[in-house]
């Protein structure tokens, strides 16, 4: 008997497939989140499903990217959004709640059960025993409308933690410890499950830490195994009725163990500008910082900002930094200023944020030009922040903190006398906030900001097409379609956000693909290929990534390897996702070639993986590796086509 957390999950969840690394398995959805961001998509498809109410045991629709309300556009989709989650029978929790991963973990979080988030951190969740996936929207959609969710199944790599966390290393140096070893693309694949005697010592926000970052390494998702730990998070939420003991059998089978000694961690930090370029704060010691953010859905709960203001108690923030704190949760920040730690973070000179991912997502705190920042972030990829050529250093509270007050990269120790936060036995719980979806009948209000969904075209039998553009390694969905306060508020607008396309890489892109051709008419007659490296679409999940090059008429990518969610995501939208058999051919091909892939409908339909791929009088083989499936919603041109063609409910 499959004795892991994951496989005893799975396997309750189970509708088709076997355990078996490498097959497709489906899932029974019992909870689903979205956000703003990538939200408004799901409920355009969503609403193009025609199903009547949400079939899920509890969905939420959370506002907490596109905060800022510069005109009407973001205050037109949240109250697209509010309205939406009313007539379908989603909860909604409004702009000031919270960060999604932080709220739900809070108020929804349930071991044993299944989530599905259109955010590629929904795994935070995994810190409370919920075995939880970031996908598309789409996906989500999906998953509203009853289907089950769609992936291969991954291995489960065991990470065995030992030991105890000395004093001043916290949870974000663990997966720090995990992407200097593994990289962007070691948990590719996988699934990371905890476990060891050093578990039990960590608290259900440190272990959610930990999940969350398992994103970084490109894991499927991150779980921990439900204990006393998470009874008591459970029982400070108010909430121990939905506790369940969850830890993996005697004899449980992981494909690779990883260790890790707790006590033998020291404070690391992220360099700019990958989450895996992590090294010993020490080596990095006495770097000037101008800014310091503390904040995000790692690094947000109460024990995080309750450790930076004990450190900051009595102390003040350097003249040269900008501290700024980004509460994860409404219920965070009540409880801080219960406790009058809000006020010691007033009086020490940080600027306290509503609670909400802001900077994170490039939303405001964009540092100054050449200038350092210190963030208890996700993600350093460049540009991400706002300014070009950032420097965007990813490091833990206690080390961030140690910054601001300093004025440098510092390794917390100095500090002296660490503080010991202990949490309280209960937190002050307000769940007046998140609303319930109502009985009556509810008009869903529409802004102009909101288009209506294109209809996609099926493959074509014979496919020929340019290489558009061709890019290196490890290509990330803001390298794709980038966010930030100026693009954010077009997420519900395809045809103005597709303008921005590749922006970041290539200022030109789209200039370049829609030259001489009447936007909208004929953009869609022509089509193209992006030709990339390894790990292509890392990062976040954003389907605007796959549907604003598809809408530019991007038809194939062909690269070494791509990311899990943005694949699932390519196929939603019928992009042919291609792999080199041959690595080295990516040096064949470059911008501008003329590419055809012959046949290649009857070939997508018949199952075969090595398709021939012809350029100037020579062929490569090229694979695709999909399920029946899979290619079923390649050659009808996306999944909405599927669904609108089976009438599927
Ligand atoms: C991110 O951290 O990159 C985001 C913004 O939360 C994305 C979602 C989005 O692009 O809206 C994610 O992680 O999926
Ligand atoms: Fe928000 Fe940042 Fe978390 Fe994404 S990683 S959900 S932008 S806080």
């Amino acid at each position: 008997m499959p004795g892991t957390i994951t496989e005893q999950i799975m396997r309750a969840h189970l509708v088709s497939g076997e355990l078996v690394p490498g097959a497709e398995i489906a899932l029974r959805i019992d909870q689903a989140l979205t956000q703003d961001a990538t939200g408004t998509l799901a409920c355009l498809e969503f609403e193009a499903m025609g199903v009547e109410r949400s079939k899920l045991e509890v969905a939420v629709s959370y506002v907490d990217h596109n905060l800022l309300q510069a005109d009407f556009r973001n205050a037109d989709d949240h109250r697209f959004l509010r309205t939406f989650a009313a007539r379908y029978g989603l909860y909604f929790s409004p702009p000031g709640n919270g960060i999604c991963h932080q709220v739900h973990l809070e108020s929804f979080s349930a071991p044993g059960k299944t989530l599905l988030g259109s955010d590629s951190h929904t795994p935070t969740a995994g810190g409370a025993a919920m075995l939880a996936f970031g996908a598309g929207g789409l996906d989500v959609a999906l998953a509203l409308a009853g289907q089950p969710f769609y992936l291969v199944m991954p291995e489960i790599m065991g990470i065995r933690l030992m030991g105890d966390l000395p004093p001043w290393v916290s949870a974000k140096d663990v997966i720090l410890e995990l992407l200097r070893r593994l990289t962007v693309k070691g948990g590719r694949g996988k699934i990371l499950e905890y476990f060891g005697p050093g578990v039990g010592r960590l608290a259900v926000p440190e272990r959610a830490s930990i999940a969350n970052l398992g994103a970084e390494l490109g894991a499927t998702t991150s779980i921990f195994p439900a204990d006393r730990q998470t009874r008591k998070f459970l029982a400070q939420q108010g909430r121990e009725q939905d506790f369940q003991f969850f830890k993996a059998k005697a004899g449980a089978c992981y494909a690779e163990v990883q260790e890790v000694n707790l006590a033998a961690l020291e404070p690391l930090v992220a360099c700019p500008s990958s989450p895996d370029r992590v090294v010993p704060v020490t080596q990095v010691a006495g770097l000037p910082v101008d800014q310091v953010l503390i904040g995000s859905c790692a690094n947000s709960s109460w024990r995080d900002l309750m450790m930076v203001a004990r450190v900051l108690k009595g102390r003040r923030v350097h003249p040269r930094v900008s501290l700024e704190i980004n509460p994860g949760s409404r219920q965070v920040l009540e409880n801080l200023t219960l406790t009058g730690a809000l006020t010691v973070l007033l009086a020490a000179g940080a600027r306290v944020m509503p609670p909400g991912c802001w900077g994170c997502i490039g939303l405001g705190q964009a540092p100054a030009t050449g200038a350092v920042s210190v963030r208890t972030f996700t993600r350093n990829f460049p540009g991400r922040s706002g300014t070009k050529d950032d420097q965007v250093y990813l490091a833990s509270p206690e080390t961030a903190v140690a910054a601001a007050i300093l004025g440098e990269l510092t390794d917390p120790r100095q500090l002296g006398r660490c503080p010991r936060i202990s949490n309280p036995r209960y937190f002050l719980v307000n769940g007046r906030h998140i609303l319930p979806p109502p009985e009556e009948a509810v008009e869903i209000i529409r802004g102009p900001n909101i288009v209506p969904l294109p209809t996609l075209s099926a493959l074509p039998e014979d496919w020929q097409g340019t290489v558009w553009l061709k890019l290196a390694d490890n290509i990330t969905t803001d390298d794709i379609l980038p966010a930030g306060s100026q693009i954010l508020p077009l997420r519900s607008n395809l045809p103005a956000i597709s303008r921005f396309t590749y922006s970041r890489v290539d200022p030109d892109f789209v200039r370049r693909v829609t030259e001489h051709l009447e936007w909208e008419e004929e953009v869609r007659a022509k089509e193209g290929a992006i030709v990339a490296g390894e790990n292509y679409g890392q990062g976040s999940s954003r389907e605007h990534a796959a549907l604003a090059p598809r809408y530019l008429g991007v038809r194939v990518k062909l690269v070494k390897s791509f990311a899990r969610i943005h694949l699932a995501n390519l196929v939603n939208f019928g992009i042919l996702p291609l792999t080199f058999e041959n690595p080295a051919d990516y040096d064949l091909l470059s911008q501008g070639q003329v590419i055809s892939l012959p046949g290649i409908k009857q070939l997508v339909l018949s199952g075969a993986e090595r398709l021939p791929l012809h350029f100037d009088h020579r062929q490569i083989m090229v694979h695709l590796d999909l399920s029946a499936r899979q290619r079923r919603i390649i050659a009808l041109g996306g999944a909405l086509n599927l669904v609108r063609e089976s009438g599927d409910q």
